[in-house]
């Protein structure tokens, strides 16, 4: 594809005209970010402080995508309650601005989505298709569907096909490992020493989830935000980042674990559960398994 997308159409298939609509909100969400990095003066549902674009982007993106025909709910990181809109066909989860923290120092961040064919919450099994906008040096969009991940440029309206049936490189290259060192847990820390010792393998870590994703996207690898001492679920949710991001790299062929299955086995008992994510090549996340039992 490498035309402006259209405008919802009622006619199209709502999972289609979703995708469409947040590939164009993307450069209207980028340029939205100067001059609102300041704080918003409230917190978010999961108790993190929300910056004045996280406010933002949540509400142009909740006002597009409820008045997509076929959407029935729209649910955010950024918003307790699910926007309800009655019983039509899918149901989006939003991460609005993943990484916000990096805008402070004008470093790479995200959009992400899922969309459910059940309503929220909803197991990962439950996704139709899912993706992120990078907004890196360019914008940039991954997108699952049926199995295949296709991989976008994003100027203005315009989308353009990079690279389609994109699969996770064979040989894994980097990895990402969030949360505080001092809390991780003995076995994950033992994991991290063997995957450091071998010289092949480079640390790319950069605090914002999506980007070092799309790092292991692009080069192999493994990205992970553990179960830490004190937060048995770690830190990142599990309908708005989880099961998105899992959906995905299962798509190019990689694994994601919570520690001991697939996250997209993971049922939700709450819209803003989080989740300790392992995503990589299989390899990786077969020796994690392995490690953590
Ligand atoms: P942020 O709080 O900046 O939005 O899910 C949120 C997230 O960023 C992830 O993108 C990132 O991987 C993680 O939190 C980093 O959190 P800590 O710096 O608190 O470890």
């Amino acid at each position: 594809m490498n035309a402006t997308d259209p405008e919802p159409d009622p006619g199209l298939d709502p999972v289609e005209n979703v995708v469409a609509t947040i590939a164009r909100s993307a450069a209207e969400i980028r340029q939205g970010l100067v001059g609102r990095r300041g704080k918003a003066g409230a917190e978010n549902p999961s108790g993190e402080t929300q910056v004045e674009a996280d406010v933002w982007a949540d509400e142009l993106l909740a006002d597009r995508l409820t008045s997509i025909d076929g959407v029935a709910q729209y649910a955010s990181e950024e918003r307790s309650e699910i926007i309800d809109g009655g019983d039509d066909r899918v149901s989006v989860a939003v991460d609005p601005l993943d990484g916000s923290s990096n805008l402070k120092s004008n470093n790479t961040m995200g959009t992400v989505f899922g969309i459910y064919d059940e309503p929220l919450p909803a197991p990962g099994s439950a996704l139709v298709a899912s993706g992120w906008i990078l907004y890196g040096p360019i914008t940039t969009m991954a997108y699952a569907r049926d199995g295949s991940v296709t991989k976008y440029e994003l100027t203005g309206g315009e989308r353009t096909v990079v690279e389609e049936d994109i699969t996770l490189p064979d040989d894994p290259l980097v990895y990402g490992f969030g949360g505080r060192v001092p809390h991780w847990h003995d076995e994950f820390r033992e994991f991290v020493r063997e995957i450091e010792s071998n010289p092949e393998h480079k640390l790319r870590y950069g605090g914002a989830m999506i980007g070092d994703v799309n790092q292991v996207l692009t080069y192999g690898g493994i990205f992970a935000y553990p179960a830490l001492e004190g937060s048995p679920r770690g830190k990142l949710r599990l309908q708005f980042e989880g099961n998105p991001i899992a959906y995905l790299i299962e798509a190019a062929g990689g694994r994601s674990s919570d520690g001991s299955r697939s996250i997209l086995e993971v049922e939700p008992d709450d819209l803003h559960d989080r989740v300790p994510l392992h995503v990589g090549n299989a390899e990786f996340i077969d020796r994690l398994e392995d490690a953590l039992e």
